[in-house]
């Protein structure tokens, strides 16, 4: 601190300067009692110092285990994103044109988009998942948001769900994907299950699944996976599904349509959307949450849509009024280039065409995978019935392997899979499947080395 002596006499000079020296002091004194004070600058002690840490992502912590592992040998079946034979990330060619006509335009501009996304980009959404002559899109009564990829349009109508509709609790499949529950619970939905899956015959637990929801309370929403359930794989039937339709229908169970498979299943954008349609035609309401993670290849884009499909027109728009009251403080709208890019693709007829035959390709990669894992354990005498690599749909194979089997063949083969025994078919080549079927075998018939048998 200075403080500018103007003062002529000494004694003057003399209490200004002590005035001076009590002023700096003092302050120095509240400086340092502040520095104390305040937590954050300690040193010592964090504020966070309670914090307890968590723990991996199911799925996603399997990549992060994975890119610790130096070993040469090691394999990622554990998320669910597409490789090629070669074991690498594939980005779609028309994805790569798409994206070159983008750039190119050199009228585009980089303006945030609205609240609920890409116009266009919604409208070919919509008519890709119910449609092209859906009859609900002709009449207006379906609201479509752009929503960050499947998660993000599952957690905005989750949110919608939990504000508006008077029934709060959701019945998911057990088992689900791993993120359904928690996406629900944290927007504000009570989550129930119903039995689906049956590991006695590794198939659907049809039964158990009408029993379940004939006696959830009426209203109830009901999560279904369009297509390609994971992580089971499996499937119900159109006839299967027509039976659940009528079921939920006559108790006035909302449905709600996880879709982040579609032509993944089948390798047919159509069939794989035979589920949703069904549910549509019947002119009740319906939401679905599309993912383009998958189906494009466009992972880390995180472009979907949420939509709603309503008695009218009226209601649908009243629906995204108060959709966008979602949106706008949760992430006030989204990015604008994957949906440019699904928008593109879609739009242009010839770039469509070369979509189904890319996404077919990768279905029919998958299917051979699977092939030849079941040609390969039985080629091994490997104990077990394994036809249920080749039934299973999509992009998993729920093997039935143990949390312990599991950890083994991370241990001893270095291959990263969830630990419900979740295969990713689509993380598999011709290279790689010898690899996996001599560590399955051991698995099962490794009583020797500490593992359960099959
Ligand atoms: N629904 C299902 C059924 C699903 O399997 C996933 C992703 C998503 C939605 C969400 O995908 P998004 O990337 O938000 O569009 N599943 C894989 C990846 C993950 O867990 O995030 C998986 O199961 O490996």
């Amino acid at each position: 601190m200075h403080i500018q002596q103007q003062s002529a006499s000494p004694s003057a000079d003399r209490r200004l300067s002590v005035l001076a020296r009590h002023l700096e002091t003092s302050s120095s004194v509240a400086a340092k009692q502040w520095i104390m004070a305040a937590p954050t600058s300690s040193g010592t002690q964090s504020v966070f110092a309670h914090i307890v840490r968590a723990p991996e992502d199911p799925i996603l912590g399997v990549t992060v285990a994975y890119n610790k592992d130096t070993s040469p040998v090691k394999l990622n079946l554990g998320v669910g994103a597409y490789r090629t034979e070669e074991g690498k990330p594939l980005v779609l060619n028309v994805v790569r044109k798409a994206e070159q006509q983008l750039v190119n335009d050199r009228s585009r501009v980089k303006e945030y988009l609205s609240i609920t996304g890409l116009a266009d980009f919604n409208k070919l959404s919509a008519k890709l998942i119910l449609g092209a002559d859906s009859p609900a899109i002709q009449e207006n009564r379906v609201t479509t948001v752009q929503c960050l990829s499947g998660t993000g349009s599952l957690r905005v109508g989750a949110e919608f769900l939990a504000r508006h509709y008077h029934q709060r609790t959701i019945y998911i499949p057990q088992p689900t994907w791993g993120n359904h529950p928690k996406i629900f619970t944290l927007a504000g939905l009570s989550v129930k299950s119903y039995r689906y899956y049956d590991p006695a015959t590794r198939g659907l637990h049809f039964q158990g699944l009408l029993e379940d929801l004939g006696s959830a309370p009426s209203g109830a929403i009901v999560l279904l996976h369009a297509c390609a359930h994971n992580p089971t794989g499996v499937d119900p039937t159109l006839d299967q599904w027509e039976q659940i339709r009528r079921l939920m229908r006559s108790k006035g169970l909302l449905p709600f349509f996880d879709s982040a498979y579609q032509g993944f299943a089948s390798g047919s954008l159509d069939t794989d959307a035979q589920s949703v349609r069904m549910f549509v035609a019947d002119g009740g309401e319906v939401l679905v949450a599309q993912s383009y993670a998958k189906n494009m290849g466009l992972y880390g884009e995180r472009v979907g849509a949420l939509s709603i499909v309503c008695r009218n027109a009226d209601v649908a728009s009243r629906v995204e009024s108060q959709l966008k009251l979602v949106i706008r403080p949760m992430y006030s709208n989204p990015p604008i280039h994957g949906a440019s890019i699904v928008a593109t693709i879609l739009k242009d007829r010839n770039l469509y065409h070369e979509w189904t035959l890319e996404l077919k390709a990768m279905a029919d990669r998958i299917i051979r995978m699977r092939q030849q894992l079941f040609d390969a354990l039985r080629a091994r005498g490997t104990p077990g019935d394994w036809s249920h690599i080749i039934k299973q749909i999509g992009m998993f194979t729920f093997t039935g392997l143990n949390k312990e089997q599991v950890a083994f063949m991370t241990k001893e083969y270095h291959i990263y899979m969830t630990s419900d025994g979740r295969i990713s078919m689509a993380g598999l080549s011709s290279r790689t499947v010898p690899h996996l079927a001599d560590a399955i075998h051991a698995a099962v018939t490794g009583a020797r080395r500490g593992v359960t048998g099959y």
